[in-house]
Parts: C-alpha cells; structure tokens; sequence
C-alpha cells in the first residue's frame, strides 16, 4: 500500500501539532499550509513544530485566498485533510468579527471548493467547537442539541459546520466535522484561561508577577487533553462514512475550579493572587458546556483518558519548568 498523504491547515497551532506528530508516527507523508511568514520567521512562528521540520512539507497559501489553497491541494493530492487553521480565540473575534468571518468563513468555503474541484476523493475533517452551542437548551450537548452560538467566533463555525455538511450532503465528500469541547495542553496558545493560569503561576513563583487577573470566574468548561482530541480527527477519517461527532470528557469545571486547583497544586492560595476584573468579561458569555460523547465512544472508540487534575499538573508543571521554577507539588519529569 502506498504511503498515505495528509494536509493540515493551522499546522503551527496547538492541535496542529499533536496531529503532525500523530500522523508521523501512522507512517503518513504530513504536509502543512502556513502563512508565508512563518517561513520568514520559523523560530518564533512555528515553535510548536520546530523539532519536526525535517520531516513535514510546508507550503505557504492563505485562508483568504482561493487560488492560493487550490494550488497547493492541486499540488499535494491529500488522501486527507484536516483543516484546523482559524481565527480560534472567542475574546478576539468580539473585537474583529471581519477577520474572524474571512479566516473562518471564506477559509473553510475555500478550501472545500478547491477540494471538491482538485481533490474530490480526499476525506476533510473540519474543527467544529462547542462554542457552537453557545446558550445551550440542554444538558450535555451532543449531536442533536441545538445550535445557539454566542460570539463571532461561534457563528463563523456554525457556518463552516453547515458547509462542511453540505459538501457531504450535495457533492459526496467524505466531509466529516468534530465538535470537540475545549482542550488543552502545555501547548496551548497563552492567551487561552487554562494556559493563562498555570503560565501566570509560574511567573509568580519566578517572581515575575505579583498578580493574576482574570475575567468570569464562574463560567463552566468541559477541559480535555489536546493530545487525545487529535486521535478522534483521524478516527473520524477512517470511518467507512463521513459523520459528526462530539468529542468531549463528559466533565465540567468552573475557572475558579481550576484556578484553585493549579493554585493548590504549588501550595499557594490563590485569594491572595487573583483578581477578578470585570473589563475582561465577554459581552456575551458561554457559561457553561458539557459533552456527551457516546457516538464518538460507540462508533470510533474513543474515550477521554487525561483527568482534570492531571491535566492542570501537566500544564503547570511545564510552565514553572520552562521558567526553571521549583515548587512543592513540581516534579522533575518532563512533558510537552
Ligand atoms: P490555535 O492554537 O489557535 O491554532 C490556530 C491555527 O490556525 C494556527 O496554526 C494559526 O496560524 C492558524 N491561523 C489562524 N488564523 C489564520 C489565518 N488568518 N490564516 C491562516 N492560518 C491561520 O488553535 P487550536 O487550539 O490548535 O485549534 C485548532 C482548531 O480547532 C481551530 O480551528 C479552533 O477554532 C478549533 N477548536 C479548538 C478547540 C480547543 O479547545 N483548542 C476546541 C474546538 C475547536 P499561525 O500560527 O500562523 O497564527
Ligand atoms: O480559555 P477561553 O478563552 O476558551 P473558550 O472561549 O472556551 O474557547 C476555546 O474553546 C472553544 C471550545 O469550546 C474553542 F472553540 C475556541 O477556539 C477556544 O479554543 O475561555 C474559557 C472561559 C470563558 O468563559 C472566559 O470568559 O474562561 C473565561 N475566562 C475568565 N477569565 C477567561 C478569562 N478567558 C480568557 N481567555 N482569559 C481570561 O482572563
């Protein structure tokens, strides 16, 4: 059998990543679309995939141009493609929802109308959310619950959903979207609440910050690890039918959960730490979400393996590492 050829979007990202490795180690030729300047630049831009760039073909196209994706799908003929690149932070699509809608919107339009001119056999996986959900009318949510998006962000992939859909329902593509609920790792982008956390501990420790400060305390999130969420894109593209699925824990927590989680886990308590600031509150928030993964278990057999509180240790431990910190609950193991 010939060595199967995949293509992911958003490969610099933090499931980018996760999926590379996933992909390397299946024995796949892994090509990636980044902006072209992160080949100007790739210590900074593409830290994430520096230790695989020998073993990855990148190629520069933009999500806002067409004739861009076309040519590297026309180039790459993908068995698979997994398009992850989006505009993917809520907080920043309140204050551009444009750029939001062209990453998220026309990228995703884009490139299934490539897809479906050049490359009509390869099987697409698009990066649905659980901010899809948004003022949910049930709990958990699963893949009959109701669409009731909150944000920019959500309704750009409510929009990319219903595209990816409808190339299935209307042209035949394998076209197959994951709903995955929020998930995280060492990996995850500073600007996220989890990595928020366990990287402004880790600057206390070091002495580096006297404060946290963080927006709703009370909002709910059903956290998972990165790494495993990857698993389930590709199982999902190896499903003899395209379909969509939830992927989540079946968990949820609240950010003060996990604030004082990571908190304990140093020995610090966080009371004299973090500072809720109301400048930092969505104008619309999601306030709570929780999964129900039953068809991913029953159909891909993928379960959720990290728990909570192993996540939040992973995630600290990583961070008070990077800035050689020492701290009661930190080991000297290392995780990425
Ligand atoms: P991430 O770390 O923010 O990565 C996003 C990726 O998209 C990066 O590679 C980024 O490239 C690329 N990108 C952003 N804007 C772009 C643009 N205008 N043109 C081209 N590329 C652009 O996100 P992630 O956490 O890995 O998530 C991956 C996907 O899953 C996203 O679509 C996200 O919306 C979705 N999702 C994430 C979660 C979660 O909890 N993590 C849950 C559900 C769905 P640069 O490095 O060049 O910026
Ligand atoms: O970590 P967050 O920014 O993640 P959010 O908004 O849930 O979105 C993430 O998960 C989605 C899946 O559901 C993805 F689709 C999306 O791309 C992204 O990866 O915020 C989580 C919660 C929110 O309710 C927010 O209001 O934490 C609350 N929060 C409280 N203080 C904060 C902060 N969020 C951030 N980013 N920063 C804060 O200081």
């Amino acid at each position: 059998m010939s060595q199967r050829k995949a293509l992911i979007t958003g490969i610099t990202g933090q499931d980018g990543s996760y999926l590379l490795e996933l992909l390397l180690a299946k024995g796949y030729q892994v090509h990636g679309v980044v902006r072209r300047v992160a080949l100007e630049d790739p210590e900074h831009r593409m830290s994430r995939i520096l230790p695989h760039l020998n073993e990855v073909q990148l190629h520069s196209a933009s999500l806002e141009s067409y004739p861009s994706l076309h040519n590297v799908l026309a180039r790459v003929q993908p068995d698979e493609c997994y398009h992850l690149g989006a505009q993917s932070f809520v907080s920043y699509s309140f204050d551009d929802e444009f750029s939001t809608f062209n990453a998220n919107i026309n990228g995703t339009h884009y490139l299934l109308a490539a897809l479906k001119e050049v490359a009509p056999r390869c099987r697409f996986y698009f990066a649905g959310t659980s901010e899809m959900f948004g003022l949910a009318d049930e709990v958990p949510q699963n893949e009959r619950t109701r669409f009731h998006p909150r944000s920019s962000y959500g309704i750009s992939k409510v929009c990319g959903f219903d595209l990816t859909r409808n190339y299935r329902e209307a042209y035949g593509i394998h076209a197959s979207s994951g709903v995955l609920f929020n998930h995280e790792s060492p990996r995850r982008g500073f600007e996220f609440v989890t990595r928020k956390i366990t990287s402004g501990i880790a600057r206390i420790l070091a002495g580096q910050a006297t404060e946290l400060r963080l927006g709703n305390l009370e909002a709910r999130r059903d956290w998972g690890h990165a790494r495993e969420y990857v698993e389930a894109m590709w199982l999902m593209l190896q499903q003899p039918e395209p379909n969509d699925y939830v992927i989540a824990t079946g968990e949820s927590h609240s950010v003060r959960e996990f604030v004082e989680v990571a908190f304990d886990h140093v020995g610090l308590d966080w009371n004299a730490y973090v500072r809720e600031s109301p400048e930092l509150y969505r104008p619309a928030e999601v306030n709570s979400l929780l999964g129900d993964a039953s068809r991913a278990r029953a159909t891909l057999g993928w379960r959720p393996k990290t728990t909570f509180e192993q996540l939040v240790g992973e995630m600290l431990e990583a961070d008070c590492r990077a800035l050689g910190v020492a701290a009661p609950g930190i080991s000297s193991a290392h995780h990425r």
